[in-house]
């Protein structure tokens, strides 16, 4: 059977350098991660101690510059997000929001004492850092944000909820978007900060191996050095967004790929009528579908990835990405565990696991209507979120 990425020799288009990135990645999830992912999906459960395993290998905040990050490409930070997911989007996501969210917010926007304090422990997984920019009442429209701070005298005093918010949990070191009365600010709230609690969130149907939490700031009194003094707007929130949503442009082909193999290596060995059900045209249509769709969706991630590079992408290209290759991925991932019959259901087979986790990719770092009316916006210079 053949990878449904070797069908358009997509290796091609990279060089030695990124397959060589993306080999690495792969090869330690295949030892250390993947033999042990569907009892963590099951169970519910991340263990902390992946976060320095992944500090090790180099993949948190792999694409920023300096204070202990690798400094690689977009793309090949695009690849490892494709082999993280290939083994479960909750893994992407560890990554994703420690190194796009956490790590970018302070090194695009933090002071250099930020920097400095917690850029090399997130870099290695010695410290674990969240996002919180969803509220129980705003998700898709975070303009709307209710947490506030408030200065008092040097301080400022911080009081709100978060919520659904990855590794809030396990995390050391928080970035908390809230109102002020110049407008949305960013601050730096570490673990054990007076007033200061989480809540997992339990009962999960998606993202098992993945914590997901809330944040709850009663009270919280921080100096203004915990503010990111270069985070000024909801564009800084939003332009964090736009680096954990490229992630997920090559994490939704990760997920995919995986499934489309899975779907490929059953349907060559599963037989019925005497023969493997990889000879039913039936069969071959569902395989040659989706591996068309795996390929458009890694050409466009690619696509994407020398745009970045180029310091050209802009957010309505990151939305057609998003947009389109996770709700390739989801379809892709249904479509598998048709292959896969009976045992489509069982957690011995990746494919209803990664569609139930990309339940969750459909819906965070922005909905798919909200992608929609991204591109509508550009399209047509109409504006109709509200
Ligand atoms: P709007 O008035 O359009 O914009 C406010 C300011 O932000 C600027 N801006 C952006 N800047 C950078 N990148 C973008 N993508 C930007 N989009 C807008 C804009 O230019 C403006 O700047 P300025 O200087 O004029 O103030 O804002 P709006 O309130 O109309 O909202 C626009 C909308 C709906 C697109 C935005 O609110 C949105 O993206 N909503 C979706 C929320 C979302 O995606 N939340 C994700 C939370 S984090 C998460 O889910 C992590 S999941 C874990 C994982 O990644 O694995
Ligand atoms: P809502 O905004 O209430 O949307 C509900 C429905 O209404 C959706 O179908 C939506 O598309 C639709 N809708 C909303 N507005 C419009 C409109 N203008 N036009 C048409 N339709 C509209 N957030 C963080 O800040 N940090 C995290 O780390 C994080 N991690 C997450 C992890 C998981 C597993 C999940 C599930 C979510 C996570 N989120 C996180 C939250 C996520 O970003 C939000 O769930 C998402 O932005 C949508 O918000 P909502 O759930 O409140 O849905």
């Amino acid at each position: 059977m053949q990878d449904p990425l070797q069908l358009l020799d997509i290796p091609s288009l990279l060089s030695d350098e990124e397959r060589d990135i993306q080999a690495t990645v792969a090869a330690f999830l295949a030892d250390h991660v993947r033999p042990h992912v569907a009892g963590w999906f099951e169970e519910g459960v991340l263990p902390r101690e992946l976060a320095q395993e992944l500090g090790q290998l180099g993949v948190l905040g792999m694409h920023l510059e300096g204070y202990g990050c690798a400094g690689t490409s977009a793309l090949a930070y695009g690849l490892a997000c494709l082999e993280l997911e290939a083994v479960d989007s909750g893994i992407r996501s560890f990554v994703s929001v420690q190194g796009s969210l956490s790590m970018f917010s302070i090194w695009r926007y933090g002071s250099e004492e930020q920097k400095q304090e917690w850029l090399p422990r997130l870099a290695s997984g010695q410290a674990i850092g969240c996002f919180g920019l969803t509220e129980p009442d705003h998700g898709s429209n975070p303009k709307g944000m209710r947490t506030r701070a408030v200065r008092d005298g040097s301080d400022w005093v911080l009081n709100g909820t978060k919520t659904w918010i990855t590794n809030g949990g396990l995390a050391d070191v928080a970035t908390v978007w809230a109102q002020t009365e110049d407008g949305i600010r960013g601050f730096l709230v570490p673990r054990g900060t007076p007033g200061f609690t989480t809540r997992d969130i339990k009962h999960k149907l998606s993202m098992r191996a993945s914590v997901t939490s809330e944040l709850v700031l009663e009270d919280v009194r921080l100096p203004d050095s915990a503010r990111l003094p270069e985070a000024t707007s909801l564009g800084a929130p939003l332009s964090c967004l736009n680096e954990a949503r490229f992630g997920i442009v090559f994490g939704a082909v990760g997920a995919a790929r995986d499934c489309v193999r899975t779907a490929l290596d059953y349907a060559g060995t599963r037989i019925q009528f005497d023969q493997p059900i990889a000879a039913f045209q039936l069969t071959q249509r569902k395989l040659a579908t989706m591996s068309v769709q795996v390929g458009n969706a890694m050409l466009l991630a690619l696509h994407l990835a020398r745009l970045k590079e180029e310091g050209r992408l802009k957010p309505e290209q990151i939305s057609v990405g998003k947009l389109n290759n996770v709700e390739a991925a989801i379809a892709i991932a249904r479509e598998s565990r048709t292959v896969l019959g009976a045992n489509g259901i069982s957690l011995e087979y990746s494919p209803l696991r990664h569609a139930n986790n990309l339940e969750s990719v459909l819906t965070y770092e922005g909905t798919s209507d909200i992608h929609l009316l991204s591109i509508g916006h550009a399209l047509t210079g109409i504006a109709a979120f509200r």
